[in-house]
């Protein structure tokens, strides 16, 4: 009985719904795509940057399927979880390998990594330099407070010597790392500066990181209220503070001047420092791809395999 019913019903053939063409697709709203309620602490910079980030992916009509946001591990890091897309909250300071391997194997995507100061040239600071050299596609967000602020107040690596901590309760001796140099140092192609409190020039910054063919860089100054209050007053107009624009004369594409105009004093100087075209990864994996499976054209991956197997013999 049972067996002529399985014979004699037919299952209906599942139609695919016709892709929609993405023009006549309408940009994706701040609600649908807000996850969970920001469990950062009431006042907190990072606040400003997820907005932003979310103004971003309306703006540029990005779509839930082609946006990846990847982060470490840090207040800043739970990025991910507040954003209904796909994405990763994985180890403290390995965001970046994770999304390298993103962004080499799926080049329709948008791969977004935002991360803290300590998960980026602390814990992470070596994947920090080797991405940048690699030039793997990305827009590399770091929401920069100057300190560790999901373990409670210890000195991170852009602290201010001064500062004083749980590790250095009388104050921080040693030099911070400035995140501009150590960018334009390790071969980054788009280094720029922002801070959360001035929301269109963080839009613009990340705007012009994600529209760059290479690692997009942006540091983010995104005060902790909690473990570090007032710490950007000095870039803030409305705390007395002022935000002084890279000088419009200033030629992005000279990496010397870059450096020395990102070693001006604290609060320094917001836009983009350095930008050049160099190959991406992304580019020459893809050549070297396309190069091998011409050569093993109509080959199947067992023979492809087997042959490489009997070269080890
Ligand atoms: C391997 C490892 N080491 C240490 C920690 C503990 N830890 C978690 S977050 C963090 C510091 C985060 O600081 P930062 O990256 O500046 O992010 P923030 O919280 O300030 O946004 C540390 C040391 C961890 N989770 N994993
Ligand atoms: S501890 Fe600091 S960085 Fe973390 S959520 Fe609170 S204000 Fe933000
Ligand atoms: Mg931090």
């Amino acid at each position: 009985m049972t067996s002529t019913v399985l014979q004699t019903f037919k299952v209906p053939a599942r139609v695919a719904a016709p892709a929609l063409p993405d023009a006549d697709r309408k940009p994706l709203a701040k609600k649908e795509v807000a996850a969970d309620h920001p469990t950062w602490c009431p006042g907190c910079g990072d606040f400003s940057v997820l907005a932003l980030y979310f103004k971003l992916i309306e703006k540029r009509k990005m779509w839930h399927e082609k946006i990846t946001t990847v982060a470490g591990i840090g207040c800043s890091s739970r990025f991910p979880y507040f954003v209904q897309a796909h994405g990763a909250h994985f180890i403290h300071g390995r965001a970046l390998p994770f999304a390298s391997g993103v962004s080499l194997s799926r080049p329709d995507l948008h791969v977004f990594v935002f991360g803290g100061d300590g998960d980026a040239f602390s814990i992470g600071g070596n994947h920090f330099t080797h991405t940048a050299r690699r030039n793997v596609k990305m827009t590399y967000v770091v929401m920069d407070n100057f300190v560790y602020g999901l373990t409670k107040k210890q000195t991170s690596p852009t602290s201010p010597i001064g500062f004083k901590s749980k590790t250095d309760m009388w104050g921080s001796m040693d030099q911070p790392i400035n995140p501009l140099k150590q960018a334009i140092a390790a071969g980054a192609t788009f280094v720029a500066r922002t801070t959360h409190t001035n929301a269109s020039h963080v839009l613009q910054m990340m705007e012009a990181a994600m529209d760059h063919d290479g690692f997009g860089f942006v540091e983010c100054l995104s005060e902790c209220v909690e473990f570090y209050e007032g710490a950007f007053d000095a870039a803030n107009p409305r705390k007395g503070g002022a935000f002084n624009q890279v000088p419009a004369e200033h030629d992005v594409t000279d990496e010397f001047a870059a450096y020395k105009l990102a070693d001006e004093a604290f609060p320094g100087r917001f836009g983009i420092f350095y930008k050049t075209q160099r190959p991406t990864k992304n580019a020459n994996e893809a050549r070297i791809t396309q190069t091998t499976q011409e050569k093993f054209k109509g080959q199947q991956d067992w023979q492809i395999l087997k042959k490489s197997f009997d070269r080890l013999k």
